[in-house]
């Protein structure tokens, strides 16, 4: 999600850092690019002029041209700027709903409502679970303009093990009724409501959701905006409005370089951003979080985030390892391989790097990732050709060994030297890290 920004963002503030003063023309000019790739990222003018127009008076206000740290001021300036426009600090991660109750779900046909509606119940249950605690959910659909819209939300419900309720009526308001009635008899704790959309906003559609508002009383309403639609989003959104929502839901940020709707969203309706959807799986949701956008977009990376996910994606029992090993500050191969193999599900090189300060700067070729995705296949076969002893106590390979091993994993001997040099790389790193001292706050 703004890739293209964050490259615009990452090489002139680079490039800032490297004057010890400023003229007023450094600030013109970099004001000038700051606002180019705003409107390139598809923010709309109206939010970009505001923007641009917050910054310069904080620029006159703090006298930055005579201060010591120009670059630092400045950027900060545009941080916190940013993070105004996104919606602030305050709410990141805050948003849970409460329970018992009705969620629903608005849209655009084919804005995402379906996907996002088991999204949500997929996120909200595997969320419960990381606390120890266990959610119950209904899924159901009131779409009746497509035939096979409420089939299409079973088979997703099915896919995520989430409970799901066909209702008998095909009449948006009875249907409605019958499946709250059925929910709440059934003592579910959330019931998301998936509903019928248009292709473009019409009364009738204004209509049934306001009816359905008044009648199922939903103490959510969750607006689902496909970021491809760019602006435009700005203008539905405005229309929905007129029902009221608690939020939106952004959709598809996977599959647009600029999102740059998200930046005027805020501004313009007043409502926040609540999730993303990065991708068409169920997993595909994330958390929008204004103060981690930005730092990734000025190229101050998002470990918070990539130590979330981390904690999402990798057990506790495997957490507790990886901590105890690195408190040690030693490392065998068996630990090796194991992180290998955590890392791996985080996902790919390149998806990991635009987390890391700076990491959007390291430009990975698909051919890099190949070499590495190949690099990896070789390691895990020469790891498997060891023995437990010399994964233990890698400082016994000798040479006969490691001929051995070689032959055993079918690789050349200089692969095996390329891994004891990784390793003898991470276990450096675990040094470091020990100095570094406490961990746990990484994995609480
Ligand atoms: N790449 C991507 N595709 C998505 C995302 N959310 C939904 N889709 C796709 O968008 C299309 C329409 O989604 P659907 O949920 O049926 O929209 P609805 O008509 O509003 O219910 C489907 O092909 C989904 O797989 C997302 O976050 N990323
Ligand atoms: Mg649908």
């Amino acid at each position: 999600m703004f890739t293209f920004l964050s490259d615009t963002f990452s090489s002139l503030f680079s490039r800032l850092r490297t004057y010890s003063h400023f003229t007023e023309e450094i600030i013109q000019e970099t004001l000038q690019k700051v606002q180019e790739g705003l409107l390139e990222a598809d923010v709309p003018y109206e939010a970009v002029e505001q923007f641009i127009l917050e910054i310069k008076k904080e620029v006159v206000g703090k006298k930055i041209v005579s201060s010591l740290k120009p670059a630092e001021q400045l950027i900060k300036i545009v941080h916190d700027k940013l993070l105004f426009f996104l919606g602030g600090s305050v709410a990141e991660g805050t948003f849970s709903f409460q329970i018992p109750s009705i969620i629903m779900m608005m849209g655009l046909q084919g804005s995402g409502k379906t996907t996002s509606a088991v999204k949500l119940a997929f996120f909200i249950r595997e969320m419960a679970c990381l606390r120890g605690k266990k959610r119950s959910i209904l899924l159901a659909s009131v779409d009746f303009n497509r035939p096979a819209a409420v089939e299409q939300l079973k088979i997703l419900a099915d896919k995520a093990q989430v409970d799901f309720y066909r209702a008998s009526s095909v009449d948006v308001i009875t249907a409605a009724q019958e499946i709250v009635n059925y929910g709440q008899k059934s003592n579910y704790e959330l019931i998301i409501l998936d509903t019928a959309g248009r292709m473009h906003v019409d009364e009738a559609l204004l209509n049934e959701l306001k009816q359905l508002d008044q009648i199922i009383r939903p103490k959510y309403k969750i607006l689902v905006l496909d970021s491809m639609t760019g602006q435009q989003s700005l203008a539905i959104a405005k229309v929905f409005d007129r029902i009221g929502f608690t939020g939106a839901f952004l959709s598809k940020v996977d599959s647009d370089v600029s999102s740059g709707v998200a930046f005027a969203f805020r501004y313009v309706l007043k409502k926040p951003i609540l999730f993303v959807g990065t991708g068409e799986k169920m997993e595909d949701l994330e958390l929008f979080r204004p103060e981690r956008i930005v730092n990734r977009l000025l190229g101050m990376g998002d470990i918070a985030s990539l130590v979330e996910k981390a904690q999402e994606k990798i057990d506790q029992s495997e957490q507790k390892k990886l901590t105890q090993t690195l408190k040690r500050g030693t490392l065998t191969l068996q630990d090796f391989a194991e992180q290998m193999h955590m890392v791996s599900k985080l996902g790919s090189l390149s998806n990991l790097m635009q987390y890391l300060p700076g990491g959007s700067n390291f430009k990975i070729t698909p051919d890099d990732l190949e070499k590495g995705e190949r690099e990896m296949k070789k390691f895990k076969a020469i790891m498997t050709s060891m023995t437990q002893k010399e994964l233990m106590r890698p400082e016994i390979l000798n040479n006969s060994r490691i001929a051995r091993i070689a032959r055993g994993a079918g690789v050349d001997v200089a692969d095996i030297k390329l891994l004891l040099d990784r390793f003898e790389q991470s276990q450096q790193f675990a040094k470091v890290l020990k100095k570094m001292g406490n961990f746990n706050h990484f994995f609480k």
